[in-house]
């Protein structure tokens, strides 16, 4: 075929496609999976989820890779579409703000851990609720304020739960982590450091050295059963609260050595699995509720154009999608070596690739 030929080719294959749908109706959802949603430049690091009742998805944008760019709250409507959904007060000691974990209540508020973990200083991380009025944002209140690296977000019978992934050193040595609670309508809250904060809720311990990172995901079963990813110790804790909200049973969930590590997690009901990103691996694997792991999709080194998984720091559920939030950051360990453009979500098919 001559380059002429081939040119023709393309054009008239481009025609075809243009005639096919009607001038004013709508572009059709993509429907193949994988592929990506491609994020704006100034969303370096997308991080966490909250899935709204219609299919749209709030997307968390902490922005490590390059801090220039402000934390902000992105929307992805149902058909993929990307934009701002809101800015983020910066934290005024520390001049920034970092949005990982996000939920929403049954009000509609939005709640956002703000991890300041790039600051030297502890215990700047807070807990933000986005107040939201007909989809769209208005006030940003400070629910809690004095944690150290806030990060899952969960949200049940009128409480919120954030996870703090490094809390201090057990007496032999390893990284304390903690969960807190707080009520959805609790303000201007100021943690107390040392474990006798009456909103902590369970403790953690990660002996992992090269992933000093303890609590992470979080998320609920329909049953009120707590989940909890140990991120450096790549193992899922579940954790039975009593009426008072004190655990009352935390046990290892999954075996270790079945993940590498074990990040943002979402518990599907209609599949009763909960969906893990396995950051280092650069996997999401699928946790049943008896322990067993199985791996969803996984990815090679790369840099995520094409739908592929991009070092995932949590998946949740949309219909029959699983959206990873690629992460792309480099730890120790891990499959993803470098990060770079393009910035993206991952489409997958919840059930697996055929
Ligand atoms: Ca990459
Ligand atoms: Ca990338």
């Amino acid at each position: 075929m001559t380059r002429i030929t081939l040119q023709l080719a393309v054009m008239f294959g481009f025609l075809g496609l243009s005639a096919t749908h009607a001038a004013d109706a709508p572009a059709p959802r993509p429907a193949t999976v994988p592929r990506a949603i491609v994020l704006p430049d100034n969303c370096n690091t997308p991080d966490a989820m909250a899935v709204l009742p219609d299919g749209t998805l709030i997307l968390s944008v902490p922005n490590f890779t390059d801090p220039t760019s402000p934390g902000v709250l992105m929307k992805i409507a149902p058909d993929d579409r990307v934009s701002l959904f809101c800015k983020l007060p910066p934290h005024p000691q520390t001049g920034g703000v970092f949005p990982m974990g996000v939920r929403q209540a049954p009000s509609g508020d939005l709640y956002v851990a703000d991890c300041q973990i790039l600051d030297t200083t502890p215990d700047n991380s807070r807990l933000l609720c986005v107040r939201v009025t007909d989809g769209r944002s208005g006030q940003v209140e400070v629910v809690a304020d004095g944690l150290n690296v806030a990060n899952g977000v969960a949200i049940r019978d009128g409480y919120v739960y954030v996870t703090d992934s490094e809390t201090g050193k057990t007496a032999d040595g390893a990284v304390a982590s903690s969960v807190y609670r707080f009520r959805l309508s609790d303000r201007g809250v100021q943690v107390q450091k040392g474990g006798g904060d009456p909103h902590l809720v369970a403790t953690l311990k990660t002996v992992s050295k090269e992933i000093p990172v303890g609590a992470d995901g979080i998320d609920f079963d329909e049953h009120g059963n707590l989940y909890v990813a140990n991120c450096g110790d790549a193992v899922i804790e579940k954790l039975v609260l009593n009426q008072a909200g004190r655990v009352v049973q935390q046990t290892a969930l999954t075996a270790s050595g079945q993940m590498k590590s074990a990040d943002g997690i979402f518990y599907d009901r209609s599949t009763q699995q909960i969906f893990v990103a396995d950051v280092l691996a650069n996997a999401i694997r699928a946790v049943t509720l008896d322990g067993r792991v199985k791996t969803v999709a996984q990815s090679g080194d790369n840099d995520g154009s094409a739908g592929q998984l991009d070092g995932p720091s949590e998946a949740v559920v949309r219909g029959q999608e699983l959206i990873a939030a690629n992460f792309d950051r480099v730890f120790p360990g891990s499959v993803n070596t470098q990060s770079e453009k393009p910035y993206t979500l991952a489409v997958l098919n919840k059930a697996g690739q055929p």
